[in-house]
Order: structure tokens, then C-alpha cells, then sequence
């Protein structure tokens, strides 16, 4: 039997475990990548390994979320501790101003056939040049550049089958909105999202890498395309063929599922408030009111992209719309250098689009909250309640394409109506210029680590106890993201700061969350399907067991957060019978006795007592071995201590 293109892959990366459904697998990492949010801890961590130099083939850090250096000192210390860091232990540096993590990582870095473990749930956008490429928390990242392997559960695989061609004014975003609404946010967990068929070879590798970046919104492990000639162009064109390789699924390659996509067929799309599955195509919502309109994030801020935005303004005669803002965040410094050596940065200007930073800005809540009960039409990846740091909007995620028709007309437009469509085709040659990346430094004792005031200690936790008691201090539905459990926006600089950023606890919905749990002396939060989905954050887990939370019991969990969970010694523990879910409220005194013993044990389920109702829940883990020792030593950081010892 033929082998897919995962497969292949792992077959290639496997160090431990068995390749069969279900089963936990290790994986050798050969390259990581982190980003300034997520990074400051995965480094600390790092320096708590005690290893002294990355192991990976490549490590690249990034800085692009917190740039803005606004109100005080901490993203400025944060981005010296990072590039003293880097230079330190082995860790190319992305200077602030280089790009998206994502974009940027795909011009110069990624590699097809490779493994790549990045600090950012949009890893998967590598995927676009056939890498294997995961997102995951700060400290599997860490783990993976002292050379651990990262474990993954053997995923199954879903041939998306792409047959046709997309049609003017159709794009890349399409495809993906398309599976969205098809798939869910949930739809993917658990699975790898290949893609094969005729209809790929009409997709250049950023057109790609919008497609896999977006397969994090699905929940998947990764989503992946093959490495044909599509993508020796695209590697030939950054001055890197030598990069490439052929891979391909075998033509007798197996799948567990298949979803047939015919790209002829396809309209112009739109997700709406508040998920990123709320999609149905835009022509059913046209006429609109827009209050604003976002272009870039790593999801659609290539050169075509923003190419596309620019040549339909110039070749139009049009500008934006009276009516509202439009900002441009171009993904990379190779992509505003090559608009502003091309002129379609003027285009841009001349139509009144506003330039930002080549950095994520209002993706992460960075900037650009849109108005009061406002439209925003963005074309980033994620349109979450609030995310935007305006709570009464309401964010709908577009392709470039949408996005600029609507900010000419100032209503949601179908771009179809706006004629002829100015095809951008992608450059033979980008331009290259690599010198906003620092390489480490050869002799490592000269390099001395900077840590401000905002570097703060990365806090501990001891063994599990046997017995694990207290309220449930919040009960929350179906598909709590990251952002609501720890948001960014504002709160964004406290990334290295636990003790201040564990404030921020569901503070959307509880600003007292927080004082709350450590009052009670910490506790369990309930959830429903899919708790944890969104981002990587594990800051998300970190800043909970900063509170004092022992446990979460969900319907599901979203794999990167019930990872992060793990590694930070909470329990993640599912209803075994979800309708149970019901019989627990907040403010139930809550109570698993036996706790480690149990687990010890190898017991698959678990009893909650509910002392308040005087019931009993079972629960279930499906926790692996590995995991299991991870929780009993408290967390994988003395989980690794103890090993390495
Ligand atoms: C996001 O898009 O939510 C982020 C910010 O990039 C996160 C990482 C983070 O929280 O720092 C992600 O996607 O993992
Ligand atoms: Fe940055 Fe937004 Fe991409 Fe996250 S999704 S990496 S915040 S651009």
C-alpha cells in the first residue's frame, strides 16, 4: 500500500511510538520557530532545560506581535531579552520590523519533506511548501530545541481533493472559508489536512500557505500540501532552490477520509461574528455597512496579496470609501520593499489605505479596535468575540479580493461586480535581502542575557496531590477560545509577567475572575466542546495554574491547550457521559480523591464527587503514559528536569 504525504514524513521523523491510529508518536523537530508573545517563556524555559545550544538543524525567533513599544518599557525589554537570548544559545533573530513569523518563515526558512515546531497555533502555514509543520505551547517548543522530540497522537488523514481552477476575483481564502463552513472549527481535530488533485497545481505556494495557515481554525494537527514544481518556483524565486524537493502521496496512497472540492464552483466567501465557521458566501450578505477594513495578518499579506488590493484600486480609478478606514499590514519587509520598488505602495497611499507596521497589529487586538457595534471586514484567520478589543463589533473574515471591493463601495461587495480582475501573477524573483536576521553568536560566553523588570521568575508547582478539591469557579459552553481564557490586546505585554498577565483570567467575562480563584484558593472550571481552541498560548494553562486551577472538566479539548494543560500539571479530564455536563453548576464544591493513585494505577476513569449535590461523575483522561508522568511530577518542566537527571 502507497503512502501519503503525512506519512511519508513521519516514517521519516518517527523516534519513538507506533504509527498507528490513536497511538502517541515522537517526532524529531529539524526546525522551530517562536514569536515574541510566546517566545519570551519558551526561552526561559529553555535556560531552565540547561542545555547550552539549540540542537535543532534551525531555530529561528521572531518579533512581530508586541511591536508597537507602546506605554512603557516591556516590549522594548522583552525584545532584548529575546535577541540576547537567541544569540546566546543558537537562535537566528528576526529583528521587529523583518515580518510575520509565518510569511516570513516561508520566503526564506521552510523546507518540504522537514518538520517544524513553531510557539503559534498558524504554524501549519509552512505546510503551504510541504513541511510538516505544528503549532504548539512555549515548552514542547523548548523541549524540541534542546532536542526532545515532540509527541503528536497519530493523526488521521483527510484528502481534501481539489479538482478545477478558481475563478476571477475567487482566491485561496475561499478555499479555506469553503472547508470551514463544511468542516467546523472542531472538524479538524485530531486530523491532517492533505490536499491533492488536479486543482493544486493552479496554487502558487503563498496561495498555499493561506489555505494551511487557516487549517489552525479547523482545529487539525497540521495541514500540508505536496512539494511540486509550484514550489520549486517559489524557492527558486527567494535564491533558494536548493531547498526543494519533490513529494508527492503515492498514487495508491490510503486516506481515513475525503472531501472533494471543485475550485470552478467556487464564490467569493465570508466568515462572520463571532467563528470563524460562520461562513456562508458573501453574495448572501452584500449591501452591509463596513465601518472598516483590515488587509494583512499572516493568513493574506503576501506580495500578490497586497498586490492584488493595490492594482485593483490603480486599475479602477477608485479609492476607499468615505464611509471608513481601511489599513494595510504588509506580512514581511520583502513584501512592502518589493510594493514600495514596484509602486503599488503608492497605489495604496493614493487610495487612502493606511500603512501599518509589517507586523500581526489589529489581528492580535493590537491597534485598529474598530467602532463601537461596528463592521469590520478583515482578512486574518480569526474573528473571536472581543479579539478585536472591541466587544459590540462584529469582525467578518474576507479575502483580499472582498476586502478591497468592499472598502471602494463601503458595503460588503461581491469583488465579481467590480469587472475585469487585474491578475497579480507571483514574482520570478523576490527581492532578498536577509539582513534584518541575526545570526548567533559563535563564541557564546561573550553574550550576556538582558532581563528587564517585565522578564519576570517563571513560576513552579510541586507533585500532584492524591487529593485535588475546591469550587467550580466558572462554567462556560462549547468552543471557549484561548482569547477568552487569556486574551491579548492590551493585556499582550505581560506575556513574561505571570503574576500580572494571570489578571486577565476570563476577565472578558468575569472581571473578577481572578481575585476570585485565589481567594477560593483555586478550583475547576467546566467547559463544553472544543474548550481551548485558537491559539497556542500557553499562558492559557500557565496563568490558570498561577490561580490555583486543578483541573478542567469539558466535553472535548482542542489539542494544542489540552497539551499546554498537561505540561503545566492541570488536569484535563472529559465527561464520560457528556450529558453530565449538566449535572455540575458553578459554585458545586467539587472533589477527586485518590487522584495520583489512581493514574498510577493505570485507572481509565475517574470519579468527581459533587459535594454540593452529593453525586458522583466519571470522568475520563486518555491520557498516554508519558502524559501520566508529566501530570504526577506536576508539569514537564520538572517532568524533564527529573529525566534528564
Ligand atoms: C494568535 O493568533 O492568537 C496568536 C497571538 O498568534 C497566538 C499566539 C499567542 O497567543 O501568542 C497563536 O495563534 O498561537
Ligand atoms: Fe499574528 Fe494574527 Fe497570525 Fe496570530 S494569527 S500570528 S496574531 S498575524
Amino acid at each position: 500500500m502507497g503512502k501519503n504525504i503525512t506519512q511519508k514524513i513521519i516514517d521519516n521523523h518517527k523516534v519513538s511510538g507506533e504509527a498507528a491510529p490513536g497511538q502517541e508518536l515522537g517526532l524529531r523537530i529539524d526546525q522551530t520557530i517562536t514569536q515574541d508573545a510566546t517566545g519570551t517563556m519558551a526561552y526561559l524555559q529553555f535556560e531552565a532545560m540547561g542545555v547550552d545550544r539549540v540542537k535543532t538543524d534551525l531555530s529561528v525567533s521572531y518579533v512581530d506581535h508586541n511591536t508597537l513599544q507602546y506605554g512603557g518599557f516591556e516590549n522594548a525589554d522583552d525584545h532584548r531579552y529575546l535577541q540576547t537570548v537567541a544569540s546566546k544559545y543558537g537562535v537566528y533573530f528576526s529583528r521587529p520590523g523583518n515580518g510575520i513569523l509565518h510569511q516570513v518563515h516561508l520566503e526564506r526558512f521552510g523546507k518540504p519533506g522537514g518538520t517544524l515546531l513553531g510557539s503559534d497555533s498558524h504554524t501549519p502555514s509552512s505546510g503551504g511548501l510541504g513541511m510538516m509543520a505544528m503549532g504548539a505551547g512555549g515548552l514542547d517548543v523548548a523541549v524540541a530545541m534542546g532536542g526532545g522530540a515532540f509527541n503528536i497522537t497519530y493523526p488521521k488523514v483527510v484528502l481534501v481533493n481539489l479538482t478545477g481552477k478558481l475563478q476571477p476575483w475567487v482566491s485561496a481564502k475561499d478555499v479555506i472559508l469553503e472547508l470551514l463552513r463544511r468542516l467546523t472549527v472542531k472538524g479538524g481535530v485530531g486530523k491532517v489536512i492533505e490536499y491533492g488533485g488536479e486543482g493544486v497545481k493552479s496554487l502558487t505556494v503563498p496561495e498555499r500557505a493561506t489555505i494551511t495557515n487557516m487549517g489552525a481554525e479547523l482545529g487539525a494537527t497540521t495541514s500540508i500540501f505536496p512539494s511540486d514544481e509550484n514550489t520549486r518556483k517559489f524557492l527558486k524565486a527567494q535564491k533558494r532552490e536548493s531547498d526543494w524537493m519533490e513529494l508527492s502521496a503515492d498514487a495508491d496512497a490510503a486516506y481515513d477520509e475525503q472531501v472533494d472540492i471543485n475550485l470552478d464552483e467556487l464564490e467569493p466567501m465570508i466568515a462572520q461574528p463571532h467563528m470563524p465557521d460562520v461562513v456562508c458566501k458573501v453574495s448572501e450578505i452584500e449591501g452591509m455597512k463596513v465601518d472598516q477594513v483590515c488587509v494583512g495578518s499572516c493568513t493574506n499579506s503576501s506580495f500578490t496579496d497586497l498586490m492584488t488590493v493595490a492594482e485593483t484600486f490603480k486599475t479602477k480609478g477608485k479609492t476607499v470609501s468615505t464611509g471608513l478606514d481601511m489599513t494595510i499590514s504588509p506580512g514581511s519587509r520583502q513584501v512592502l520593499n518589493m510594493l514600495a520598488k514596484n509602486g503599488g505602495l503608492s497605489s495604496l497611499i493614493e487610495a487612502g489605505a493606511r500603512i501599518l507596521e509589517t507586523s500581526c497589529g489589529p489581528c492580535i487586538g493590537n491597534g485598529q479596535s474598530p467602532p463601537s457595534g461596528g463592521v469590520s471586514l478583515r482578512t486574518f484567520n480569526r474573528n473571536f468575540i472581543g479579539r478585536s478589543g472591541t466587544k459590540s463589533a462584529g469582525v467578518y473574515l474576507v479575502s483580499p479580493e472582498v476586502a478591497v471591493a468592499s472598502a471602494i463601495t463601503g458595503v460588503i461587495t461581491d469583488p465579481r461586480k467590480l469587472g475585469a480582475y487585474p491578475k497579480v501573477a507571483m514574482p520570478s524573483e523576490f527581492v532578498i535581502d536577509d539582513s534584518m536576521i541575526l545570526a548567533p553568536a559563535d563564541d557564546p560566553s561573550t553574550v550576556e542575557i538582558k532581563r528587564g523588570p517585565n522578564i519576570a521568575q517563571l513560576p513552579t508547582q510541586g507533585e500532584l496531590p492524591n487529593k485535588l478539591s475546591g469550587k467550580t469557579l466558572i462554567k462556560l459552553e462549547d468552543n471557549v477560545t484561548t482569547d477568552d481564557i487569556t486574551p491579548a490586546g492590551t493585556w499582550l505585554k505581560y506575556r513574561s509577567n505571570v503574576p500580572k498577565y494571570s489578571e486577565s483570567v476570563f476577565a472578558q467575562i468575569n472581571e473578577h475572575f481572578h481575585e476570585e480563584a485565589k481567594n477560593a484558593g483555586g478550583g475547576f472550571v467546566v467547559g463544553g466542546d472544543n474548550y481551548g481552541q485558537g491559539s497556542s498560548r500557553e499562558h492559557a494553562a500557565l496563568c490558570p495554574m498561577y490561580l490555583g486551577i486543578k483541573g478542567i472538566i469539558a466535553k472535548s479539548f482542542a489539542r494544542i491547550h489540552k497539551d499546554n494543560l498537561v505540561n503545566f500539571g492541570i488536569l484535563p479530564l472529559t465527561f464520560s457521559n457528556p450529558a453530565d455536563y449538566d449535572a455540575i453548576d458553578q459554585g458545586d464544591e467539587l472533589e477527586l480523591s485518590g487522584i495520583a493513585d489512581a493514574l498510577k494505577n493505570g485507572s481509565e476513569t475517574i470519579t468527581l464527587t459533587n459535594k454540593t449535590k452529593g453525586t458522583e461523575v466519571a470522568l475520563s483522561h486518555g491520557y498516554t503514559q508519558r502524559q501520566i508522568d508529566t501530570i504526577l511530577a506536576g508539569g514537564k518542566l520538572n517532568y524533564t528536569k527529573a529525566q534528564a537527571a
